[in-house]
């Protein structure tokens, strides 16, 4: 049984602690893949909802004090209740708060899996490479080199995104090529998919990478599906379809249009 299909079975409870930019679109998609969203920042029942949780999502989008100590209590309450725990590390290395603020949080927290843009990768594990705001910007380095030496430093799955999505846990490493251009022009795409992982990991049995590889290829296949049935409209009509697809990809139509390479 695939991992899409026991998210579906098992409606995981997925613990967001994320950005006001993309909050409802989070919340909408992973309701629509069939994982169940809870978003809770307040101090005072960050640690009882992780703990209850199939994930926890870290998203640093729109951080601040509050969010930050949000984030420390919820990610090690589902460190000592052994609830995976996914980062986005929105805009590391836009400012040195953004990076300052990863580097507490990956030091503090033990990773299930970190999913960002090449930059903000990189900045995690010390790299230097340009970022423009929350986006990615030009560069030239080895992205399958550096999704490899994150996941060892950081001792978890790491997934960087782009026009392909590298995937490594150190030792065996993924390429997925599905996906759309059209993703980069609706606000929160990343930010989502960062979620469907942590719904994916839920159902994993402790198998992050292999659940993070699944996660990542039926995310681009809806994606690639929903540009299809809204070629020649626009980013919104996009967005409202994507949505529909989320919860219409069956794991028959992902069999079919995954592509999955494995690097020897
Ligand atoms: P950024 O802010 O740099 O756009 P992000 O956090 O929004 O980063 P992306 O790298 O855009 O995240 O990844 C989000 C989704 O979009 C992933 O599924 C990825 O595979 C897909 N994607 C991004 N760029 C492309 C592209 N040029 N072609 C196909 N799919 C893409
Ligand atoms: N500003 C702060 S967080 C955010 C913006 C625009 C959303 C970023 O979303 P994504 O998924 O990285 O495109
Ligand atoms: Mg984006
Ligand atoms: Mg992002």
């Amino acid at each position: 049984m695939t991992y899409l299909a026991n998210v579906r079975l098992q409606n995981p409870l997925v613990h967001n602690i994320t950005n006001i930019v993309v909050t409802n679109f989070t919340a909408n998609g992973l309701l629509a893949l069939g994982a169940s969203p809870f978003m809770a920042d307040a101090h005072e029942e960050v640690q009882d909802v992780a703990k209850m949780s199939g994930a926890v999502v870290l998203n640093i989008g729109t951080l601040n004090d509050h969010t930050i100590q949000s984030m420390l209590l919820a990610g090690q309450s589902a460190n000592t209740h052994g609830v995976p725990v996914v980062l986005d590390p929105v805009g590391a290395g836009a400012t040195a708060y953004r990076t300052d603020v990863t580097q507490a949080l990956t030091s503090q927290i033990q990773l299930a899996a970190l999913r960002g843009n090449v930059a903000e990768v990189a900045n995690v594990v010390g790299e230097r490479w340009s970022s423009k705001g929350v986006d990615a910007g030009e560069g030239e380095g080895d992205v399958i080199a550096l999704a490899q030496k994150a996941a060892r430093k950081l001792v978890c799955t790491v997934i960087i995104t782009g026009k392909e999505d590298v995937i490594s846990n150190g030792d065996n490493t993924y390429i997925v090529s599905n996906g759309h251009p059209i993703l980069t022009k609706v606000t929160g795409t990343g930010c989502l998919l960062t979620s469907v992982v942590g719904a994916f990991l839920a159902v994993s049995n402790g198998n992050f990478l292999e659940a993070s590889v699944e996660a990542v290829s039926f995310y681009g296949v809806a994606a690639e599906i929903a540009a299809r049935l809204t070629a020649h409209q626009g980013p919104g009509s996009f967005q409202v379809e994507f949505l529909n697809q989320l919860a219409l990809v069956t794991p028959e139509i992902f069999k079919e249009m995954s592509q999955i390479k494995k690097l020897t």
